[in-house]
């Protein structure tokens, strides 16, 4: 099922709409918002030098730190009577990344998350299970809000409280399970602890899942441990929240909502286009953002785009899983190091689980870095033989297919802290000392 006729328009017609929201929006942002302004009058252009679809890279980028000097609401570009909803993203140092949302935007929001939820096959005969967090973050609501906009029941459980939400969740025959992948797997952990049959004594059919870098391997143990089709959801908050592209039944690749979101895939260092297919940094530009429209925003998010049909019908571009971010790509003596890599390799190794954690530290002036796995229930930490060949073959396969030089500590089963939200799996305990 499609929720909206234009996800397999012909892409001409696309293309069109995107022209024409782009102009508007140019327009918007040059007028009402004196950061862009400012930066228009620098490079000496105007609204009206944009043309084509290709002239958006004539347009100044927009970043992280851009919002952060305007905090809270200086680039907003209503007044705050218009505004109806605020959220921020987790901000990691100094102060949050504020958005903000009018009537009109908050409606796109539901819509594009109304895609997502059909996307996933619900219909109003579905019990959405929504483990994500209420609050600032946009995971919550944003969920929230789609799961309504079909006419579903929605559970508003919120994070947290593991053994609450599997009850809830049982009890009331959830059919869709809205959660960090993370999280799920450690539900489905904590239930198979419990002793539950859970296969059996959960209705659950599908999976939404996203707001993390997530592998291919990942993705498998949470469809698995809960018998599930799995969906990955992508977004921002700067851009709307989650709802900025979702994968379907036929394939592992996101399908982007391109009528409100404008997509270009660049070189992070020089900051020109790659061709469609290549790897690199995703800079969004919002097409129907009336409160905090942003142009060319730099997400850091790392992936690739292609314009290849898909068996689903939908036209739309479609882009592949983030392999990681730009900024916490992690450089350990000169090699760079995705995190999402390692995942790969510690989900190809028997014996363990896809509970990790990576720690870059120092030793005089040389870079280390460990990685600690959890070993699943069935190894017996006795067996010092059947450790030491398991901790080799990771440490082979980092050396050999990533060029990691590190040092794999395996440990007992559930003894990494769990997160209920975004899990930690990097600890850079150099910029800690810097
Ligand atoms: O995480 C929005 C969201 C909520 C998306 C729930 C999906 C599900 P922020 O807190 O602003 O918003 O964080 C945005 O999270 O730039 C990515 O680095 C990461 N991210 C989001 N979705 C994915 C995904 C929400 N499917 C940042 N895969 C983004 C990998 C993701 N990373």
């Amino acid at each position: 099922m499609i929720w909206n006729e234009i996800e397999n328009s012909r892409r001409e017609d696309i293309e069109k709409i995107q022209l024409s929201r782009l102009k508007d929006t140019v327009e918007r942002v040059y007028s009402l918002t004196p950061f862009y302004k400012e930066k228009f009058d620098e490079m000496n252009l105007k609204p009206e030098d944009i043309i084509s679809l290709e002239d958006v890279r004539k347009l100044p980028f927009t970043t992280k730190k851009d919002l952060r000097a305007h905090y809270p609401f200086g680039l907003f570009t209503v007044p705050m009577s218009e505004v109806v909803r605020i959220h921020s993203s987790s901000g990691t140092t100094g102060k949050p990344t504020v958005v903000g949302y009018t009537k009109s935007d908050m409606d796109i929001w539901d819509e594009v998350m109304a895609r997502v939820f059909t996307m996933a096959g619900a219909t109003a005969d579905d019990i959405v299970h929504n483990g994500y967090g209420y609050g600032l973050f946009t995971g919550g609501l944003g969920f929230h809000n789609g799961a309504e906009k079909v006419g579903a029941t929605i559970v508003p459980a919120s994070g947290g409280m593991t053994d609450r939400q599997l009850m809830l969740m049982k009890d009331f025959g959830a059919t869709i399970l809205a959660a960090t992948p993370t999280f799920s797997l450690h539900m489905a952990e904590v239930a198979k602890k419990a002793g539950t049959n859970y296969l059996k004594d959960y209705k659950l059919k599908a999976g939404v899942f996203g707001a993390e870098p997530t592998s291919k391997g990942l993705k498998k143990e949470v469809s698995e441990a809960w018998g599930i089709d799995y969906h990955e959801v992508y977004g921002l908050s700067e851009i709307i929240g989650p709802g900025v592209a979702c994968s379907c039944k036929e394939s592992d690749l996101l399908h982007v909502f391109e009528d409100h979101f404008l997509f270009e895939i660049i070189d992070s260092k020089t900051g020109e286009i790659v061709p469609d297919g290549q790897r690199g940094e995703l800079v969004i530009t919002s097409l129907t953002k009336q409160a905090l429209p942003l142009l060319r925003y730099r997400t850091g998010d790392i992936t690739s785009i292609t314009k290849e049909p898909c068996k689903c019908g939908r036209t739309m571009l479609r882009m592949e899983s983030i392999v990681g971010r730009a900024d916490d790509m992690l450089i350990i003596s000169g090699v760079n190091v995705y995190p999402s890599q390692i995942e790969h390799v510690i989900a190809n190794t028997e014996g363990v689980t896809l509970n990790y954690q990576i720690i870059a530290d120092k030793k005089g002036h040389l870079d280390k870095l460990e990685i600690l796995v959890e070993v699943s229930d069935d190894i017996m930490s006795d067996n010092l033989g059947e450790m030491q060949k398991i901790q080799k073959n990771i440490q082979s396969a980092l050396l050999n297919n990533l060029y990691i030089n590190a040092k794999v500590k395996l440990v007992e089963p559930r003894s990494i802290e769990r997160s209920v939200g975004k899990a930690v799996r990097i600890i850079d305990k150099r910029k800690e000392n810097e």
